[in-house]
């Protein structure tokens, strides 16, 4: 079992964060004690941890994929509700916060209340905006602050962006968790209520029971919770024919490789060099509007302590996911090798062919993220992707029937 569920579950594993973050915070806490040595005689410890802190936290905003727990006993709202029963993702009620931003779409037909819990420049949010924006569906954000992450600590157990509440027309309120999965299930729900007009009863708690979470350990015999099937659209295979077959497994396949592979080669290109990764965190800060979210001088501090906690960070990285030297040439390698295999599918434009499908859309969700970035630019004068592929995605977003955003 064990065996079986690493086979098909690990590929898709993104980091084990709180091996990571140990490390991590020790490495980011003996720096600053020792530039606060040569500074000053008289180190004050308690400063200095929490600094660190701060910097590593700051590099969620750009990431997205650690998680952090050190401000979680400060304003704690209450639990809604997370235990290890199967339905644990049925809410009492939704979480207390007001989006901060409501994205509306009049043609939305779907009937469900959507609330994203995210980052703007974390490219597992992008993802799933992306999905959104191109099937119209409304959805309202909630900005989660990356130093406090208050809007985080309803949920007791699982504490990463993106976090999707669903608000179904029978009342229920369910929490989806993974960018993948939260977009596998909505797909599947908007695309079988295209084909039965109705809706059927209970659909998205139907859908979402699809997604099992499972619990294994991993060779360091740490536990691991990974969700099942998240790449899998759930759908009748009646009309089973070959050729739709294939492009099931083929959406399948390059979805995981944007989580599995593409997305691991940004963070080693926007914090490159120390340089650079300040000014990637400048461009988050002003992408994610970060003067709503944070004081004056946390700012700052998030700007500079997360760029040198981030620099160190994509170095180790760029060896565990095995990028080049020059890191620049694996991410210009990897997008040729996408835009390749679209060209030689022949059938369009797009790895979905004529139009994006859930790979393209995943693949531009993740190079948005980083869209503004000094590696975006560089990605666009060494590669086609942007002229040929990118922008033919925008477009098709742009084109999004009567979308309608109101910030709050
Ligand atoms: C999301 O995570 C919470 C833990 O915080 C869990 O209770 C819930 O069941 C998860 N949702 C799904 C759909 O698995
Ligand atoms: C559902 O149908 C509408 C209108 O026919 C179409 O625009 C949309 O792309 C369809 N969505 C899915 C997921 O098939
Ligand atoms: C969501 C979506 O549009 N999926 C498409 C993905 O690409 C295949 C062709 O490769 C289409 O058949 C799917 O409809």
């Amino acid at each position: 079992m064990r065996n079986l569920i690493e086979r098909f579950i690990r590929p898709g594993l993104v980091i084990s964060p709180g091996k990571m973050r140990a490390r991590i915070f020790t490495t980011v806490a003996t720096i600053l004690a020792r530039s606060a040595h040569s500074a000053s005689a008289k180190p004050i410890r308690n400063t200095r941890l929490r600094l660190g802190t701060v910097a590593f936290v700051a590099g969620a905003g750009g990431g997205g994929l650690f998680a952090y727990e050190e401000y979680r006993k400060r304003r704690a709202p209450k639990t809604v509700l997370n235990s290890d029963d199967p339905d644990s993702f049925l809410l009492k009620a939704p979480p207390s916060f007001e989006p901060s931003r409501s994205v509306t779409f009049p043609m939305d037909m779907t009937g469900l209340k959507l609330t994203l819990y995210q980052y703007q420049t974390c490219p597992f949010c992008c993802k799933v905006r992306a999905m959104l924006d191109y099937f119209g569906i409304s959805y309202g954000i909630v900005e989660v602050n990356p130093v406090l992450r208050t809007q985080l600590k309803w949920s007791e157990k699982y504490r990463k962006v993106p976090i999707l509440i669903v608000e179904t027309p029978e009342g229920e309120v369910l929490q989806l968790n993974d960018s993948s999965m939260i977009i596998s299930a909505l797909f599947s729900y908007v695309q079988n209520q295209n084909k039965t007009k109705t809706p059927g009863d209970h659909e998205m708690l139907r859908l979402v029971k699809c997604y099992p979470t499972v619990k294994f350990q991993d060779e360091d015999g740490k536990t691991q919770t990974e969700i099942m099937n998240k790449y899998f659209v759930m759908e009748d295979m009646e009309q089973d024919s070959k050729e739709s077959k294939e492009a099931v497994l083929s959406e399948r396949k390059w979805r995981k490789w944007a989580d599995s592979v593409y997305v691991h080669t940004l963070s080693p290109n926007i914090y490159r060099t120390l340089p650079e990764a300040i000014a990637s965190f400048r461009n988050f800060d002003r992408v994610g509007e970060w003067e709503k979210n944070f004081a004056a001088w946390e700012r700052t501090l998030v700007i500079y302590t997360g760029a040198v906690a981030m620099w160190m960070i994509g170095k180790r990285l760029q060896k565990r996911h095995h990028l080049k030297e020059d890191v620049r040439q694996s991410l210009y390698e990897e997008s040729e090798y996408w835009l390749r295999s679209i060209h030689q599918k022949g059938k369009g434009d797009f790895m979905g062919g004529s139009k994006p499908n859930l790979s393209d859309l995943a693949v531009y969700g993740i190079l948005n993220s980083i869209e503004g970035c000094e590696a975006f630019d560089d990605l666009a004068k060494n590669s086609k992707i942007i002229s040929q592929w990118y922008r033919k995605v925008q477009q098709h977003l742009k084109n999004a029937p009567n979308k309608v955003e109101i910030v709050v």
